[in-house]
C-alpha cells in the first residue's frame, strides 16, 4: 500500500526513500499517523517524527528511535517495519488495537540521518555523526556518547578522531539536542524511551555510565525475558555490554523516564553491522514481540 518508489520493508532504503516514506504513510493513515519535524541534521536535513496511535485524551506515550549509529541499517528498517505492522494491524490484532488506542507512539526513523546517508555514499561502516570538530580534521561525534548522563567519563573518548568521541559537550550535536528537546517537553506524558541499535542480540536497560543498579532493578530484570526465538541477552549495559557514559536511555531515564531500553538487535557478529536483508523480516519480527510486550506492560503501570 505504499506507493513509494523503491521502498520495501525487507530491503534497506535510502534516506530519501525513508523520508518519502514518512509523507507517504502519513498520508495514507490520517486517522492513525501524523507527522512532524523535530529539528534539522548538521548537513540540513529535516527530523521526521511520526505520532503513531489513535487520536485520544490523556494519553501516555512511548518514545522510540532508530538510527543512531549510522551503519546499523536493521534499526531503521525496525523503525519502518513497525509502523507498517502498527496502521496494518490495528482494528485486526487486539493488543495493537488496545495499544493504539490508549498510547501514542513516537517514531523517529533515523536520529542521525547525515551519518546514514554517508553510508550509502561513501563509506559504509560509518558510525557518528557528521559534523566539523574544532582543531581537527577528524569529522563526527558519537551521538551515544553525546548525553548529560554521566557524559564521557568512561566509556567514551574525548578525541574527535575517536568513534566514541563524546562531542565538545553534552548535546554539542544538533541531532541529539533536537532528540533531547523534545522529550524534555514531553516529559508529562512519555512512560517508555527505547532506542534501536545494532548488533548483539541483547537488551539493555539503565545503567551503562554506571555500575550502579536503577531503583526498580529487579523490575526491569523480571519483565527482560521475553525474546524466545533468537537468544538475546539482558541487563544494565554497564555489565552486559560494557561501561560507556553519555547515552541516550541512561539520560532518559535519569529524566525520570522509569522504562528506559536500548535493543542491540541481530546478529551476534556473523555478519553484524552487514545483515543480510533476508533477516531484515525475522529480525523485526521478534523485535516487535518485545516492543508490544514492553508497551502493554507500560501501559499496566
Ligand atoms: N551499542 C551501544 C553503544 O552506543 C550502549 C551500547 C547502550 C552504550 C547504551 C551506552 C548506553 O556503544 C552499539 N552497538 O552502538
Ligand atoms: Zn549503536
Amino acid at each position: 500500500k505504499v506507493r513509494t518508489a523503491g521502498h520495501s520493508y525487507e530491503k534497506y532504503n535510502k534516506w530519501e526513500t525513508i523520508a518519502a516514506w514518512t509523507a507517504d504513510i502519513a498520508a495514507q493513515n490520517p486517522e492513525l499517523v501524523s507527522r512532524s519535524v523535530i529539528g534539522e541534521t548538521y548537513e540540513g536535513r529535516q527530523m521526521y517524527l511520526l505520532k503513531v496511535g489513535k487520536s485520544g485524551m490523556n494519553k501516555k506515550a512511548i518514545f522510540m528511535d532508530c538510527g543512531f549509529h549510522a551503519r546499523e541499517w536493521i534499526s531503521p528498517a525496525f523503525c519502518q517495519r513497525f509502523v507498517k505492522e502498527a496502521v496494518e494491524t490495528y482494528g485486526k490484532d487486539s493488543v495493537m488495537t488496545k495499544l493504539l488506542n490508549s498510547l501514542d507512539f513516537y517514531i523517529l526513523p533515523v536520529l542521525n540521518i547525515d551519518g546514514y546517508v554517508y553510508t550509502w555514499t561513501n563509506n559504509r561502516m560509518w558510525r557518528k555523526t557528521r559534523s566539523k570538530n574544532a582543531g581537527s580534521s577528524c569529522l563526527g561525534t558519537d551521538p551515544n556518547r553525546n548525553f548529560d548522563a554521566g557524559w564521557c567519563t568512561a566509556g567514551a573518548s574525548n578525541r574527535p578522531c575517536d568513534s566514541t568521541y563524546c562531542g565538545r559537550a553534552p548535546e554539542s550535536e544538533k541531532e541529539t539536542k533536537a532528540l533531547a528537546d523534545f522529550i524534555r517537553n514531553h516529559l508529562s506524558t512519555i512512560k517508555a524511551y527505547i532506542t534501536i541499535h545494532s548488533y548483539s542480540q541483547m537488551l539493555l536497560f539503565p545503567y551503562s555510565y554506571t555500575y550502579k543498579h536503577p531503583v526498580n532493578y529487579e523490575e526491569l530484570v523480571s519483565r527482560s525475558s521475553f525474546l524466545h526465538n533468537t537468544k538475546y541477552t539482558y541487563g544494565p549495559g554497564a555489565e552486559t555490554i560494557y561501561l560507556a557514559a553519555g547515552g541516550s536511555d541512561d539520560w532518559a531515564y535519569d529524566q525520570g523516564i522509569k522504562y528506559s531500553f536500548t535493543f542491540e538487535l541481530r546478529d551476534t557478529g556473523a555478519y553484524g553491522f552487514l545483515l543480510p536483508e533476508s533477516q531484515i523480516k525475522p529480525t523485526c519480527e521478534e523485535t516487535l514481540l518485545a516492543i508490544k510486550y514492553i508497551a502493554n506492560y507500560v501501559l499496566g503501570h
